[in-house]
């Protein structure tokens, strides 16, 4: 028996692996709904659209696998687009699946007429219409297979009319629809390599996400020659915060050990990063970049050698190509500077630092030491972002995903319901500002409705706090008004959902609080009341400096949280 284009699609989506389609259903995605019901793939209900893209974009970012999301008719598919960005940003693949009126309303200005190739341009590598049944089989081999390529976000709108009808022919090829394989660079730009590391005397290994995988050839490259490892932000889940090669990150989510570290070695090899904040990056060209990615090659710092390959295989090669080093000078500065660095740390997040106040730092500590060596963190944006970042001791089996490249407010829960949904035996924790939990605390209903044990940490200062930072960091007064802002009692509001609520606003409450709220099975919210004008660290200023330099510098610091 022939099959709808709806049975077609998911039937695709089906074989290659798709286990979820997060959406909002509605009219013209019924055929789609009804194709879904009767496959294996799970439908997950959200209540606002964005929560679907985000759900579907976290699952692509943890995975590699294809992520799938869906929003009916103009204003419903119109709620997916911000969402996307955040598969686009941090190049995951995610299928986003517009439903459109029957073509015989398009053209005529109907009720909630849009035109979502248009809307989806930006966000998309691929947008299409399927506007026939015979054209059908090819666009959604291209639409998956371009998700993929990117990787990034590929678009379809469904006209109502075309998903129900019979398809003509069925889709081939799909064995090739499936996430790029890594290859190496080639063997002069290995040679080259080597032949930099050998004539340096002090090297620093900087690893992004693209060295996922690839923990062990880096500790053995960093034994060899004595060098550091740092990370970026997508890069800090990779090895255990306690190892002492993978010395922390650059920039305001880092140290000061690394920032003088990057500055002042002689080479700074990068290795499947994009690291974009170029003020914290060495500037008299020292740099080496490995990436697969030929385009980001050379794009963040004066840079003398760009090779192209994936890092894993690339990193594997060159192993064998560089002489051993025996100087440990450099090795044993960076060494000591980091054992401060985090001695500072610890005393900022002692519980016992204020006696009736929460300091934020101590709830991402908390966190910390309470979750399971194998959970994933979703972190948020905003002054929280750096909390999360600068105070979670990862375990090296943890995974950690956020809105690193998009720097969006509002996205970690519903990333976090996408992981959830993978594994729900897995355990996955939320943290998240005040402002980014109230944008879209109904995905908290999606967590209960679908039984999605999802932990949300809400760091809760009643303020938008990055921005009180941004604004004096230009000489602006806070613009309370705007900044400032009513919660309602989470504890109470995640009871009302459904699931659970606890409340610490002593520091003795803080511990109780998480172990309980990791202890429910269940979907829980900790509403963990902080100090709200707790101001982050530079690793990149001296204390002593003051006046205009250091405003420069707190708004250099700003920039490079929320991008500019
Ligand atoms: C969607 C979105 N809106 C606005 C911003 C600008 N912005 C960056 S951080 C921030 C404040 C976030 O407040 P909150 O979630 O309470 O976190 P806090 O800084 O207080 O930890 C805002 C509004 C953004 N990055 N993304
Ligand atoms: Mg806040």
């Amino acid at each position: 028996m022939s099959k709808t284009v709806a049975e077609l699609l998911v039937g695709v989506l089906e074989q290659i692996g798709v286990k979820h389609i997060f959406g909002l259903i509605g009219d013209s995605l019924n055929p789609l709904a009804d194709a879904v019901r009767r496959s294996k793939i799970e439908w997950v209900g959200v209540r606002h659209e964005e929560g679907a893209a985000l759900a579907a974009a976290g699952q692509a970012k943890l995975t590699g696998q294809l992520g799938v999301c869906a929003g009916t008719t103009g204003p419903g598919s119109t709620h997916l687009v911000a969402g996307l960005y955040e598969a686009s940003r941090d190049h995951a693949p995610v299928l986003a699946l517009s439903g459109d009126m029957p073509r015989r309303m398009h053209g005529i200005d109907f009720i909630q007429t849009t035109a979502p190739d248009l809307l989806f341009r930006d966000v998309s590598l691929y947008t299409e219409t399927i506007f026939s049944t015979t054209q059908a089989s090819a666009v959604i081999h291209q639409a998956i297979a371009a998700a993929y390529a990117g990787p990034g976000v590929a678009h379809l709108t469904l006209p109502q009319d075309v998903i129900a009808a019979k398809a003509d022919g069925a889709v081939s090829s799909v064995a090739t629809l499936k996430p790029r394989s890594e290859f190496s660079a080639a063997e002069a730009d290995i040679a080259e390599i080597a032949l930099r590391i050998d004539k340096a005397g002090s090297l620093v290994i900087m690893c992004g996400a693209g060295c996922r995988g690839a923990a062990d050839l880096l500790c053995a490259l960093s034994d060899r020659l004595k060098a550091p490892l740092i990370h970026s932000v997508r890069g800090k889940e990779l090895m255990a915060y306690d190892d002492p090669r993978w010395m922390g990150g650059l920039g305001m989510i880092g140290t000061r050990a690394v920032y003088n570290a990057v500055m002042h070695c002689d080479l700074l090899l990068m290795v499947g990063t994009d690291y974009p904040y170029s003020n914290f990056l060495p500037t008299k060209g020292t740099v080496v970049q490995i990436d697969e990615r030929a385009q980001v090659l050379g794009r963040r710092a004066p840079t003398v050698l760009g090779v192209i390959g994936s890092a894993r295989p690339t990193l594997k090669l060159l192993l064998d190509k560089v002489a051993a080093k025996t100087d440990t000078k450099f090795w044993d500065k960076v060494t000591h500077e980091r054992t401060k660095w985090d001695e500072m740390l610890t005393k900022q997040s002692d519980l016992a630092r204020s006696k009736d106040r929460i300091h934020p730092q101590a709830v991402a500590r908390a966190v910390s030491d309470l979750v399971r060596p194998d959970a994933t963190f979703v972190f948020d944006t905003g002054l929280n972002t750096l909390w999360s970042a600068n105070w979670i001791r990862q375990t090296g089996s943890q995974r950690i995903i956020g809105s690193f490249n998009n720097a969006a407010v509002g996205t970690a829960l519903a990333q976090a319901n996408g992981v959830q949904a993978l594994d729900r035996s897995r355990q996955v924790i939320a943290l998240t500002g005040d402002g980014g939990f109230n944008m879209l605390m109904g995905e908290f209903m999606t967590a209960v409705h679908h039984k999605l044990p999802v932990k949300v940490i809400v760091y809760n200062n009643s303020a938008l706090g990055l921005i009180t930072l941004e604004a004096e960091s230009v000489g602006l007064a806070p613009f309370r008004e705007a900044i400032e802002f009513p919660n309602p009692d989470f504890a109470a509001l995640a009871r009302a959902c459904g699931g659970y609520g606890f409340t610490a606003r002593q520091p003795g409450e803080l511990k109780t609080a998480i172990s309980e709220a990791f202890a429910v099975d269940g979907p829980a919210i900790v509403d963990a009341v902080v100090v709200a004008n707790e101001m982050p660290n530079m690793p990149h200023v001296e204390l002593e400096q003051v006046g205009h330099f250091a405003m420069a510098k707190i708004k250099e610091a700003v920039l490079a949280v929320t991008g500019g």
